[in-house]
């Protein structure tokens, strides 16, 4: 996530391949450097750029350069390789002898019955590096297999570990656990954690927001168009016609929850019959289009108060010349906000899961070059992918919002990160006392944290009760912003970061949606583990460090924003702004 891996590790090598702690003789001579195929040419541009070809060259294992052919070429120290490769050519590479081994993307190890761990595990090469930018989930097996694999028996056999540290942390997290369970499991965690400390180096965004540009983020509310509200209404009416009560009809409430996300993202998104549907969400579509016949063949901006917000917004960036990255966890959006593009005879790209991994670089390298008049970059939230760089923009539109926070993060840090220069702006765009604003709400609070209304396991599986799930699908379509009536903020709405109101609810809101009890535990890793995604994010009581804006808002505050001429569908907007010491700024 840009903070830097890839640069230590490079560090890392050119040291070791100079000097040592030996008499100073080099401690490496040959490194295999291990990484998804997407990022094998990231790694090589990442060593040109920082060491330079005259300093050190690399092999990259591909298509017509194999590894038999690296044994005879002692003189080039680095082999890089995707973990694809890796497997099918181990016969090979095991006949080589490598002082390193860095496995990029390390969680993909944390299986250890897969065939890929068990052939790097047994390469005979003891000096281990394992990135991961993922955090490592509160899995203790996974954790175990991590770190068996860089350090083998350092906790032991997998039963040992299992005893020892496994089963008495997990005890003690069960509801039911008494006083001694606790104690017993907190104990082994503080020793785990002590244990692993010596050789898990842990960054968090924290450090390199230092050396960043200003960043603004905000969280944009609009207004419903009165078609937004009807067919809400409608879905909703559907849902309760059809006997929500009446017992576990999964599959109905998923697609109420997909009909509903569409209706905010726009109306026409709403279409029986499509390939992907899940069932229950077909026969609401029919249901909807057959009582509101929205015309797909021109989409317009006027129908859903989003869409609205974002052509005022790329209108505006258009005028300055800004590029802007538009984020969607849906294909239909995707391609809806491509057809605007169109319309507008705005240039964009776009990467999303159908986009091949050997086009993927292209794209990034078209769209970021100074020059190029690529405006718009369309990126499916889902089209996963660690590594992308998108700093080539300044702004980033998150357009829906997904239940795991974390997935929204990723989004986020595509344009804040390493290598940007300009002040970023990040808008994250809810609708109005609509479900969006409830899945951001889940998202801050403490019921955030199970991250999942849908199960993990089953994804058409839904974990809420009955009122719950009334409670979801509450339009509150004349509210300027649900979240800010929750908060119980009595203030005037102008931007004053409310500090009073911090002090007045300090307590009584950290621990109702808990928050800083966590942040003491930070260090801890497995402790903060499950909740360390959500760590990041911001949370319920933060709000009240961020700034408060409500209509009608000030017009150099839109203009600023770029929402100068969006002004009549925006109901109200957080935002928290940092300007830190602009180290970038030379
Ligand atoms: C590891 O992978 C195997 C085979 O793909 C699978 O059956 C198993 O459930 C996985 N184990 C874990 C812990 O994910
Ligand atoms: C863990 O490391 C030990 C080395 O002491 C090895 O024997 C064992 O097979 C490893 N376990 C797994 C699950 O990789
Ligand atoms: C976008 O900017 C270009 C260049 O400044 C201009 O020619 C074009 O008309 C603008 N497009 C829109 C839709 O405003
Ligand atoms: C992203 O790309 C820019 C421009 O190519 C580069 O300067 C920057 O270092 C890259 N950042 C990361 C984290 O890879
Ligand atoms: C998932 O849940 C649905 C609804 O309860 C059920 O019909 C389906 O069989 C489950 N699928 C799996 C793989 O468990
Ligand atoms: C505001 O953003 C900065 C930078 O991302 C972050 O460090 C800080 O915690 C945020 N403040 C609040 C109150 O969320
Ligand atoms: C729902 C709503 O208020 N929509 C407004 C969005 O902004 C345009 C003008 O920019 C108005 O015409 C809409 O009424």
């Amino acid at each position: 996530m840009g903070l830097g891996k890839t640069l230590q590790c490079i560090a890392v090598v050119w040291m070791l391949l100079k000097q040592g702690p030996y008499g100073g003789q080099p401690v490496l001579h040959r490194i295999l450097i291990v990484t998804p195929s997407s990022l094998v040419e990231n790694w090589q541009n990442e060593f040109l750029r920082w060491l330079g070809q005259e300093r050190v060259q690399t092999f990259v294992v591909d298509q017509k350069n194999r590894p038999s052919d690296y044994k005879h070429l002692p003189q080039i120290p680095i082999m890089l390789i995707s973990y694809e490769m890796f497997v099918r050519y181990y016969d090979d590479i095991s006949q080589i002898h490598f002082d390193l081994l860095i496995c990029d993307e390390g969680h993909r190890l944390k299986n250890t019955t897969i065939r890929t761990y068990a052939l790097l595990y047994q390469l005979d090469c003891k000096r281990r590096i394992l990135l991961t930018g993922t955090p490592i989930q509160n899995d203790l097996q996974e954790f175990y297999a991590l770190v068996n694999f860089t350090n083998p028996g350092v906790l032991g056999s997998n039963t040992e570990f299992r005893k020892y540290f496994e089963e008495p942390i997990l005890a003690s997290r069960q509801p039911s656990a008494d006083k001694d369970v606790i104690n017993l499991g907190e104990q082994r965690a503080t020793e785990l954690n002590h244990c692993t400390s010596w050789f898990i180096l842990r960054r968090t965004q924290e450090i390199i927001d230092k050396y960043l540009p200003t960043r603004h983020e905000m969280v944009v509310f609009c207004h419903s168009t009165p078609l937004q509200q009807a067919m809400y209404k409608a879905a909703v009416d559907y849902w309760e016609s059809r006997g929500c009560e009446s017992g576990p009809e999964e599959v109905a409430h998923l697609g109420v929850i997909t009909a509903l996300k569409k209706i905010c993202n726009h109306p026409s998104l709403v279409k029986p019959r499509r390939s992907q549907q899940l069932p229950g969400e077909e026969d609401i579509s029919y249901h909807l289009v057959q009582n509101y016949p929205v015309q797909n063949d021109a989409i317009l901006p006027q129908q859903s108060g989003k869409l609205d917000v974002v052509m005022c917004l790329l209108q505006e960036l258009n005028h300055t010349k800004k590029k802007v990255v538009l984020v969607s966890y849906y294909t239909q959006t995707l391609d809806m906000l491509a057809n605007m593009c169109e319309q507008k005879q705005y240039k964009f790209c776009r990467l999303d899961g159908s986009t091949p991994s050997t086009q993927r670089m292209q794209i990034v390298r078209m769209f970021n070059r100074q020059h190029s008049d690529h405006f718009v970059f369309l990126l499916s939230a889902r089209a996963g992918g660690v590594g992308l760089n998108l700093t080539g923009a300044s702004h980033l539109v998150l357009y829906d919002s997904d239940w795991n926070p974390a997935t929204d993060l990723q989004a986020m840090s595509r344009i804040w990160r390493d290598g940007q220069i300009r002040s970023v702006y990040i808008y994250r765009l809810l609708t109005a006392g609509s479900i969006e604003e409830k899945i951001f709400q889940r998202q801050i609070s403490k019921t955030g944290l199970s991250g999942a209304v849908v199960d993990p396991q089953n994804q058409s599986k839904i974990r809420l009760s009955n009122e719950e799930l009334k409670d979801l699908f509450t339009f509150h379509h004349d509210s300027a912003c649900i979240t800010h009536e929750m908060l119980d903020c009595q203030c005037a709405g102008v931007g004053l970061i409310p500090h009073e109101n911090l002090q007045l609810k300090g307590k009584q809101t950290v621990n109702e949606y808990g928050g800083d009890e966590l942040s003491s535990q930070r260090d801890c890793q497995l402790q903060v583990a499950q909740q360390a995604a959500s760590n990041l994010c911001v949370r319920m009581n933060q709000l009240f460090r961020w700034q408060h804006y409500s209509q009608p808002i000030k017009a150099t505050v839109l203009q600023e924003l770029g929402l100068g001429a969006a002004s009549h569908n925006v109901t109200f907007i957080f935002r928290n702004s940092t300007s830190q010491s602009q180290a970038t700024q030379l």
